[in-house]
Order: C-alpha cells, then structure tokens, then sequence
C-alpha cells in the first residue's frame, strides 16, 4: 500500500512527507523544489496485542512503544501540481505518472491562502484552498480519463466483437493504476454509462467514469497546512465546503521540528501527542527555546500539529485499513524463532483470511488449509473476513 502526498507547489508536501518518515528530502519557500518523486515510510499506530499476553514482544517490522504499535505505511511524495497538468503543464505528467501505484491520496492546501495556483508567494488569505481542491481533482479526473481513452476505440470494438465484458476490457486499461476490480464495476453503475456498448461512449461519458473511478478507488482526505497562521474557525469553514472530503488541519512545519527535536534527545514528544515535555536537564538554545514556545501556543489551540492524525485518518478511515499479526504459534503468539507478535500488517478491513495468508507469504496462500484465532483458538475458513487486531495463525498443506 502507498499514500501519495499531492497538492500544488510550495504548500508543505515535503515538510509533511518529512515530519511523517524523517527523512530530509529539500524543503524551500517557493515552488518546484522537489523535481523528482521522493519515496519513504511513515507508521501509524495501533495498540500492541503483546499487553493481553502479559509478556513483551519481539518487533520486526513495526516498532512498539509503550504498548503502541507503530506499522509501517510507504509514502510518495512528489513534485507540486498545477492546473493544466494533465496536459503537461509544470512537472506534469511524469509526476501523475509516479502516482499510478498510490491507494488513495492525502491532499496538502495552503490553509493560509498566502500561495497563488503555482504556489508564488501571495498576501495571505488571497487564494482560496477549495479553488485548489477543485482543481486538483479535475486534473487527477482528466488523467485517469485519458488512460483509459488511449486508443479506447478500436479496443472497444474489439471487445465487443467478441463478447467480452466491459470490466474486462477497463481492468487491462486500468493496470497498474492500482485500482481494484469492485472498483470498477462500482463506477460504471454510478456514473450511469451504457455498459453493454463501450463503442458508443463518448469522451465525455468516459471522463464521467474517470471522476467515478477516482472517487470509488481513489480516497482523498485535505491536509488543511500552515494553520499556525489561520484560525480554527477558517478550517472549519473550509470542511464545511468541501463536503464529504475530509479536512484535517496540519502544522507539518511544527510537526518536523518537534520529531526532531525528539529524535536528537532534546525534547519527548510522540507524534500525535498533544503535548511535549522538556526534560529538567534541557541545553536548549534561546532561539531553540523561542520556536518551542511557539510551537506549545500552537499545540494548545488546535490540539495537535495534526500531520500523524492526517495520515491515521487517511489509513484508517478513507481507506479502511486495519492491522493483523500473523504468528506460527497461536498459543504463544510466537514465529518460529519464538519472537512473540514479530510483525504487523495492513490489510483492507474484511479481507478474507486466505487472502491475509497470501500477502504474509505467496506460499501460505496457495497451500491454505485454514486460520486459527490466536484469541478464541478458533478455525477460520477460507473466506472469514479478518477482524482488526487479528492474532492469526495460518495452517498449509505440506
Ligand atoms: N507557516 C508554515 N509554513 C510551512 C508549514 N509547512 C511547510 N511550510 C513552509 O512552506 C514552504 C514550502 O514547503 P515545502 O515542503 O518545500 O513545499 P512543497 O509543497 O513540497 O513544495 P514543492 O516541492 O515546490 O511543490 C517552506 O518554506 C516550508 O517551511 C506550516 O505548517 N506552516
Ligand atoms: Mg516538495
């Protein structure tokens, strides 16, 4: 699974793309920094099960602390969009291109308004951050709906001719676009198409199907950023116009230098926390002490920076995400090395088991007798939906 940060330039995508995998991708106050896309991993946190066992666990691939589970989530963050885009304009297509394999995307909008449509510095509250998100979704509109037109007619026809049906035919377009069958057939009913007879679309029809598609297969949540210099009520008000999306107020400028700050042992914060402690012993510089002020007023009024809620929300919520653990030993919660709880996955909520087997080894899939639940000691057939936080065990044929 990966989550494309996306949203015109200069608004704090690889700030937040920082804060979230402390890396140290080029940040600047103004457009085009980031030229090429840049690739990480965040986390987001579940409770660890390991509590319920009364003994520690042995962490692979996702950390815990203090009985929170942070599981590993990929991240792209890539090159600022402007309007035109679809068409080439700025960075254009290569940049839509290298978001062909993100599940869903998490938008970040100049809160503030102090960006024009090319991220130029402008007086603040002088552009409008859902003019943006209008805009944006056009543009991912019109490069979905180009994919699928590409010589779309002499394909059709062929399909045609030979009876096959119309998912068919869109799923071989819509390769490596990421985009799940149900998708598919979920958008040609709600854009009210005529499935039976793709050779009549027109290239308006399609373009209906592409804003479909996008909205079925393609989550969207608004990172609402730099709300260090709006106040509540403007995030608010932003919500409320940009019904049924999701708008999370960020500080990922914030957010950046406190994980920082954690990570080089002069402050404790756990991102998402609503507060930081500095410890009795700090050497904090005067400059160092100011910005920490600052960033305490701001924690104080909105609650949080907001960036590790964004990406919990965008998993968990937009794209229905939840966490197993698969283990070789459902009495123990052990592999075979006797590690307890040693990795944690994302799987989409309700995948049936065999499936989960299939993306924890390609090989207990194939050879899938049945699951067992580490907590009921229970066997789970083929097709039971997992439930979150799942402790599973998975049985193959020798
Ligand atoms: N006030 C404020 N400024 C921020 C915040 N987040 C980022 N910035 C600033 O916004 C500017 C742009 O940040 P970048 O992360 O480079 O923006 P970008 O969207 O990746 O820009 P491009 O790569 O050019 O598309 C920098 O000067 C950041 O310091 C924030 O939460 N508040
Ligand atoms: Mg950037």
């Amino acid at each position: 699974m990966e989550i494309g940060v996306v949203g015109k330039p200069n608004v704090g995508k690889s700030t937040l793309f920082n804060a979230l995998t402390l890396l140290d991708v080029p940040m600047a106050p103004y457009p085009f920094t980031t030229i090429e896309p840049n690739r990480g991993v965040a986390a987001v946190r579940v409770p660890c099960p390991h509590g319920e066992k009364g003994t520690a666990c042995t962490p692979g691939n996702a950390k815990c602390v203090e009985g929170t589970r942070w599981v590993p989530v990929a991240l792209v963050d890539v090159p600022g969009l402007v309007p035109g885009a679809h068409a080439g304009k700025g960075l254009g297509h290569k940049f839509l291109d290298d978001l062909r394999a993100a599940d869903g995307f998490v938008q970040v909008v100049d809160a503030s308004g102090a960006t024009d449509e090319e991220g130029r510095p402008a007086p603040p509250g002088s552009h409008d951050p859902a003019a943006e998100v209008a805009w944006l979704e056009e543009e991912l509109v019109a490069w979905i709906a180009e994919i699928v037109g590409r010589g779309f007619d002499r394909d059709a026809r062929g399909s045609e001719l030979d009876g096959k049906k119309v998912e068919e035919l869109l799923a071989g377009r819509l390769t490596g676009l990421s985009i799940p069958a149900p998708a598919i057939g979920h958008a040609l009913r709600a854009s009210g198409i005529d499935a039976a007879h793709p050779t009549r679309w027109t290239a308006e029809d399609r373009h209906r199907l592409a804003r479909e598609l996008l909205r079925t297969a393609k989550p969207r949540l608004i990172a609402a950023n730099k709300c260090d210099r709006v106040a509540p009520p403007d995030v608010g008000a932003l919500g409320a116009r940009l019904e049924g999306l999701p708008v999370v107020p960020t500080a990922a400028d914030a957010e950046l230098t406190l994980r920082r700050a954690a990570r080089a042992g002069l402050i404790a914060y756990r991102p998402g926390d609503p507060a930081f402690q500095e410890p009795a012993d700090a050497r904090l510089s005067a400059p160092q002490r100011a910005a920490l002020a600052g960033i305490a007023r701001l924690l104080s009024q909105w609650g949080s920076t907001g960036v590790q809620q964004a990406l919990e929300t965008m998993v968990f919520q937009r794209l229905n995400r939840v966490v197993v653990f698969p283990v070789e030993d459902e009495q123990h919660w052990t592999d075979s090395r006797g590690r307890v709880l040693p990795d944690a996955f994302l799987v989409p909520a309700g995948t049936p088991v065999r499936e989960v087997a299939y993306r924890v080894h390609s090989e207990l899939g194939e050879k899938f007798v049945r699951a067992i639940d580490g907590r009921t000691h229970r066997a789970l057939a083929a097709d039971h939906p997992v439930d979150a936080g799942a402790v599973l065990r998975f049985v193959a044929r020798r």
